[in-house]
């Protein structure tokens, strides 16, 4: 039995994860961590047991204690303690934006098996967790679909690696033009045409932010250069990403969209768990392949540079005024096509050198919020 921290447990990764996990043996929940959706949480506390909860938001703590009262809990402040709790021997990260950067150094500091889904880790600490990882010796285990695909397709055979083909819905605006930009709404935004996901990770995927973090991601993951890392839109959401080796032979992933697949791969690799859902390639009959317009998302564009400049602190001020942006979208505060043009003057005015010190990041994180917010704010008076 190993037993495993869930981080986001109340998030959509997180309940598939517990779902995965309920049918299967190996893992015994011992711990639970979210941040504001307390009636899911109580669910589950009742259901799952948990020794240790983890409480973003503080005022939940007195309920939960009223109700849970042997329970362990932890907020912000012991975070550090949680995650060095030596009956913890597996994380799984799946807490949504920069709330995830720096469990993710806990885990790998304190040499936990480990499995990533929040990419915001490494596309703003990708260079320090990568390190940390390989000087601990601490496997880090992608969650994300296309980084799994990549993942189950090397098949550890890295050494052979070219490149890699990293697949993109496109999303839901991949047939607009860049002039309806402006009138796309947030309803419109949040309907995804092949996945079901958490809010942020939908609306950056209709931005192709998403896929942008993505390249970030594989980059520090497979250790790759920018020219290894392909971004092809397939709107079919078949192949969840492919490998080119160096003989020119592509292996692809192939599966039905559904994130219960490589949360189990993740827990249970080498071995895989019976799922009901199968694809029938008959039946799906074309799979169509073309390049991403990088005019149109310019998001994308400008995360591939960010991973040009792995020294620049770009990952870490796309992925902070993202955050902000996508929170004043959902509140109908600024336009869709608004998002890309603030998060560039972000980019722009606060260009640096890269910190090599994760809680100096999380605090830059934190600064680049607040300036996101005022620009933001300046912008709509004007
Ligand atoms: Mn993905």
């Amino acid at each position: 039995m190993e037993n495993i921290l869930i981080l986001g447990s109340t998030g959509s990764i997180g309940q598939n994860a517990i779902e995965v996990i309920k049918k299967n043996s190996k893992y015994n929940v011992i711990g639970i961590a979210f941040n504001q959706n307390i009636n899911r949480a109580i669910e589950q506390i009742k259901q799952i047991k948990p020794k240790y909860v983890y409480v973003g938001k503080r005022e939940f703590i007195g309920q939960l204690k009223s109700l849970f009262p042997k329970i362990e809990y932890f907020t912000q402040d012991t975070l550090a303690d949680l995650m060095s709790k030596n009956d913890i021997n597996f994380v799984l990260n799946a807490f949504v934006g920069s709330a995830g950067i720096l469990p993710s150094y806990y885990a790998i500091y304190n040499n936990k098996k480990f499995a990533l889904a929040n990419k915001e880790s490494l596309v703003v600490a990708g260079k320090i967790l990568t390190d940390l990882a390989l000087k601990n010796n601490v496997e880090i285990i992608p969650i994300d679909s296309e980084h799994s695909a990549i993942y189950q397709c090397l098949g550890g055979k890295r050494q052979y690696l070219n490149k890699i083909i990293l697949t993109a819905s496109g999303g839901p605006f991949r047939r607009f033009d860049k002039s309806q930009f402006a009138n796309i709404t947030k309803e419109m935004a949040l309907h995804h045409p092949k996945w079901n996901m958490g809010e942020k990770i939908t609306i950056d995927s209709a931005t192709m932010m998403n896929k942008g973090f993505e390249v970030i991601e594989a980059g520090w993951l497979f250790d790759l250069i920018p020219d290894q890392i392909d971004v092809v839109v397939h709107k079919e959401s078949i192949v969840h990403s492919a490998v080119e080796f160096i003989d020119g032979t592509i292996i692809a992933q192939l599966a039905v969209p559904d994130m219960k697949l490589p949360i189990a791969y993740a827990l249970y690799k080498p071995e895989r768990i019976e799922f009901e859902n199968k694809i029938s390639l008959v039946e799906i009959g074309n799979l169509s392949f073309e390049k991403p317009d990088l005019d149109k998302f310019e998001l994308l564009a400008l995360a591939q540079e960010a991973f040009r400049k792995k020294d620049r602190n770009w990952g870490l001020l796309l992925n902070a005024a993202d955050e902000v942006c996508i929170e004043y979208f959902l509140n109908n505060k600024i336009k869709f096509c608004d998002i890309p043009k603030i998060i560039k003057k972000i980019v722009l005015e606060f260009d640096d050198r890269i910190s090599s010190n994760i809680f100096e990041l999380q605090k830059q994180t934190q600064i680049i919020k607040k300036e996101t917010t005022k620009l933001i704010e300046s912008l709509r008076r004007s």
